[in-house]
């Protein structure tokens, strides 16, 4: 009784002017677009911690969490992306970027780049594997034989407009996805390195090919910040097996992207929001190659720069 007695019994009323000071407080002729964003970010941070009633205890255990994500985080680790992944905000902001700078609806869509992309892959000839030192005593030797893949497609312009596509030689394929266990390589000391990751360069008829895998369903890393998020509302880890890719050709927008295998069943429930209709692809049975049971015919469409 005594505890409530002198908390304010209706709606607090706050000075919003105190915002509108904030902003006024804030310019930067240093960086313009800096200027330009942040009267809004502030308006609404302001706005949300007015509209939950924010205590000083909610927002420590927020910085908490923020501060767990950076000191976890390195070369291997960004638990601050993967925080923003589940929040839908990178999936958020490549759309935004998208719809910002393309150019015909006739592009390939787009899809976040994820957290384990690694520059510098393997420049590979056509036609060979991203699949390095698999021997039967690999712990997914028959996962990887069962899913084994043959990936084919075209990187095409629709630069000229009018809706025709161009093949585009020489552009680059860059390629990452996981091991059957669920791990990209990086993660995982039992895997070569650089395994499950290649760059590959179109023949003159803007053709790539390539060995790989069917991809699996896997958990994003749970085992920190992001991941008590992820329990705490009530949500699942796992993304639908998908296949990243950055395909790059001169003069035209290099397309980050991702493909999803149709079969899986988180394909409607991606823990981080990235799944697009035009990104679910159907891997067909392959007959007559002892290096693939499977194969996807798959290709990319660039617009101009
Ligand atoms: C991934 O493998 C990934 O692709 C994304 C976008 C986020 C977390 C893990
Ligand atoms: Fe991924």
């Amino acid at each position: 009784q005594g505890a409530t007695k002198n908390r304010t019994p209706e709606k607090p009323q706050y000075d919003t002017d105190f915002t509108t000071r904030v902003i006024a407080a804030t310019g930067s002729k240093a960086h313009p677009r800096l200027a330009e964003i942040m009267p809004s970010l502030l308006r609404h941070l302001h706005d949300f911690a007015r509209e939950v009633g924010l205590t000083v205890a909610e927002w420590a255990s927020a910085i908490d969490l923020i501060n767990a994500c950076g000191k976890m985080s390195d070369d291997r680790r960004n638990e601050t992306q993967l925080l923003c992944d589940i929040l839908g905000l990178e999936s958020l902001v490549d759309e935004i970027t998208s719809k910002k700078l393309a150019t015909s609806t006739t592009e390939t869509p787009s899809a976040i780049l994820g957290p384990f992309y690694r520059n510098d892959a393997p420049l590979l000839p056509n036609g060979s594997s991203v699949v390095h030192n698999l021997t039967p005593s690999v712990p997914w030797y028959n996962q990887a034989v069962a899913d084994s893949a043959y990936v084919t497609g075209r990187v095409l312009s629709c630069a000229s407009g009018g809706g025709a596509r161009t093949p585009l030689r020489n552009a680059i394929v860059d390629v990452w996805h996981t091991a059957p266990n669920g791990l990209y390589e990086q993660q995982d000391t039992d895997q070569p390195e650089m395994n499950l990751r290649g760059r590959f360069a179109t023949d003159a008829d803007g053709r790539y090919s390539l060995y790989c895998l069917r991809p699996v369903a896997y958990p994003i890393p749970d085992d920190g910040p992001a991941g008590q998020l992820l329990a705490l509302l009530d949500r699942h880890p796992w993304r639908p097996g998908h296949i990243h890719f950055i395909v790059s050709a001169a003069g035209h927008r290099s397309l980050t992207t991702q493909i999803f295998d149709s079969r899986d069943e988180y394909i409607n429930n991606d823990s981080v929001f990235a799944v697009k209709e035009e990104l679910i692809v159907k891997f067909v049975p392959r007959e007559g190659d002892p290096k693939a049971k499977w194969a996807l015919e798959y290709d990319f469409v660039l617009g101009p720069m």
